[in-house]
């Protein structure tokens, strides 16, 4: 049982609950735990074996942590059980439609007894939702738009989460004798931020040993097919799993082929063909005859070119850049030295400044600014001029506490629908560092939009714009903007852009981190953490910054603290 699992167990109880119309402060209880073990760096099965007090961690109280014994023991627990039982189970599905909250679910489900998405777009083309109280034209439509999307993105997982039972199932299948190289290829390899399915191939002295092995992990719901080198399952988190062996000389053509994309392979085979040679997932081919295969490296080198990296290869250039040796040195973790944005207890966080100081110093990191909400998010206690004030002195205090780490004091300041700002000049003059971002009114036009967020930019003290486009992946489309408009006003007006890390946003996405990256925009890696745990989501960020062809260069996080601070009081000047 992994973290994830249970994780997935409390939010799916916490939806259930909220279907049902109980009590919001349980289901918030839900979610609040749910986060926690998202992000936590242990594993609770461990620490449960260890006899470790759960009830320490932000969140889970006595009787949570008791839910998560039980999950842990049984695989599930009562409560939950008791709730699939009374809801229909495509109703949870109907969560992820943009526009439908669990108390709209439930009318749906009350007057037009809509229980699946395919029922939800039925009703919403004959135009039966509109005419029901409350839900109007604006958002049938937005829900009708809503289920295309949420189909979609139905059969793919976010790679964070799939990640998560990759790990289980590589380590599970590293227990089976005669097992000599694996790799999870497909587009996990390729750090795409969602996965359809996941690809592990093998090289072992008795495949058929192998694929009995595999069929035999605890964790499959169902076994789709299972011949003597291939087998296909799904486990019970849906996500579809095929594994493959292969012999030791074609592992490199394989591990080519089965990590794609599809379009870099195809493109791949025509240069090969172009050279004569034949190239296919047993390797590659004068006429008859097998020339390379045991390595990628081999591969590559048989067709002329340098190893590319998987995260480049989706022939979005990189055969080009390869053959004229202008290859990106895409970032790495280790170059990152601090975390530009993160919230503490005096907003929406879980820990205080002392404690996120304390982790990111535990990473390793030369620098962490301090970025709480402003006033306009109210709900969540976000910050006005005179707290603001209030926490520079604790920050201050801080400092002397830990001298070897930076602290920077920052916000996450709201951008308010006519693109001023949530809070005065002044106030945000006295801060070392001012991230700007949209939290409402997500509907705006393009045009007002991109307006918006231009005359934000044009804030002196605006240093970064976090989440610029808002997309949360698979359940809600960014807002509409001119994304040319917005990185040429970033480049005139030396805005930074953040490539958020979030598992769930990776905003910017890849295609616009390398438009981003062409036009000379740089790029602040950031967690947006709200506990000490989440500030390891750096690596997720890394991926999908490989994926849009960052290098060190491009990453303001990957700067000294002293190039850091120069570069973000330059944007006052
Ligand atoms: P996914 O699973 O939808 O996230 O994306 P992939 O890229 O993992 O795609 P998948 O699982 O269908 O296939 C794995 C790899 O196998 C794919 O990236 C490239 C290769 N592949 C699959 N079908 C074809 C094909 O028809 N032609 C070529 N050249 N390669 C293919
Ligand atoms: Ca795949
Ligand atoms: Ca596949």
């Amino acid at each position: 049982m992994v973290n994830q699992q249970i994780a997935q167990k409390f939010y799916k109880t916490a939806d259930l609950l909220e279907i049902m119309g109980e009590n919001p402060f349980r289901v918030r209880a839900y979610r609040n735990a749910a986060r926690t073990i998202e992000s936590l760096g242990r594993d609770l099965s461990e620490m449960v074996a260890q006899g470790e007090e759960l009830t320490k961690l932000p969140g889970i109280g006595k009787d949570l942590a008791g839910k998560i014994r039980e999950i842990i023991e049984t695989g599930t627990f009562s409560k939950l059980k008791e709730l699939e039982a009374k809801v229909p189970p495509g109703l949870i599905e109907l969560l992820k439609v943009e526009g439908l909250g669990p108390k709209r679910i439930k009318t749906l489900y009350d007057t037009l007894g809509i229980t699946s998405l395919e029922e939800l777009r039925e009703a919403a083309a004959k135009g039966q939702i509109s005419a029901l109280p409350g839900f109007g034209k604006k958002l049938e439509q937005t829900i009708l738009k809503g289920v295309v999307l949420a189909k979609k993105e139905g059969r793919r997982f976010r790679w964070a989460y799939a990640e998560s039972f990759a790990l289980e199932l590589v380590r599970f299948l590293k227990k089976a004798k005669g097992l000599n190289q694996i790799e999870v290829a497909g587009s996990f390899r390729r750090r795409k931020e969602t996965v359809g399915d996941l690809d592990i191939l093998v090289t072992a002295s008795n495949p058929e040993k192998i694929i009995e092995h595999f069929v035999s992990f605890p964790d499959i719901k169902t076994i789709i097919s299972k011949g003597q080198t291939r087998s296909t399952v799904i486990l019970s988190s849906d996500i579809q799993v095929d594994l493959r062996a292969v012999e030791e000389e074609s592992y490199g053509s394989a591990l080519h082929y089965f990590t794609g994309s599809k379009a870099h392979n195809i493109a791949i085979r025509t240069i090969a063909q172009k050279a004569g040679l034949k190239i296919n997932e047993y390797g590659v081919f004068r006429g008859k005859d097998w020339v390379a295969g045991r390595s990628e490296d081999e591969i590559f080198s048989a067709v002329g070119l340098p190893f590319i990296e998987p995260e480049l290869r989706e022939n979005r250039g990189e055969i080009e850049a390869a053959m004229e040796g202008r290859l990106p040195q895409l970032v790495t973790l280790p170059e990152i030295r601090g975390d530009l944005h993160c919230h503490t207890k005096w907003s929406d966080g879980q820990n205080t400044i002392l404690e996120m100081a304390r982790a990111a110093k535990g990473l390793g990191y030369s620098y962490i600014a301090i970025t709480d909400h402003s006033r306009r998010l109210a709900m969540i206690k976000g910050l006005d001029e005179k707290k603001l004030e209030l926490q520079a002195i604790e920050i201050e205090e801080a400092r002397k506490r830990i001298p070897d780490i930076h602290i920077l004091h920052g916000i996450e300041v709201d951008i308010l629908e006519d693109g001023t700002l949530d809070l005065s000049d002044e106030a945000l003059s006295h801060l070392d560092v001012v991230v700007a971002a949209i939290h409402s009114k997500f509907k705006l036009s393009k045009t007002k939009q991109t307006e918006r967020l231009l005359r934000a930019m044009d804030n002196p003290h605006v240093n970064i714009i976090a989440h610029p486009t808002g997309r949360l992946i698979g359940e809600r489309e960014g807002y509409d903007l001119d994304m040319e408009k917005v990185m040429e006003h970033a480049k005139d007006r030396g805005c930074i852009l953040e490539l958020n890390a979030q598992p769930s946003r990776l905003d910017l996405n890849d295609v616009n981190l390398k438009l981003a990256k062409e036009m000379g925009i740089r790029i602040s890696i950031a967690t947006d953490a709200h506990n000490v745990d989440n500030l390891r989501f750096m690596r997720f960020g890394i991926n999908q910054a490989r994926r849009g062809w960052l290098e060190k260069k491009d990453v303001v996080n990957s700067l000294s603290t002293k190039k850091l601070l120069r570069l973000l009081h330059s944007k006052k000047g």
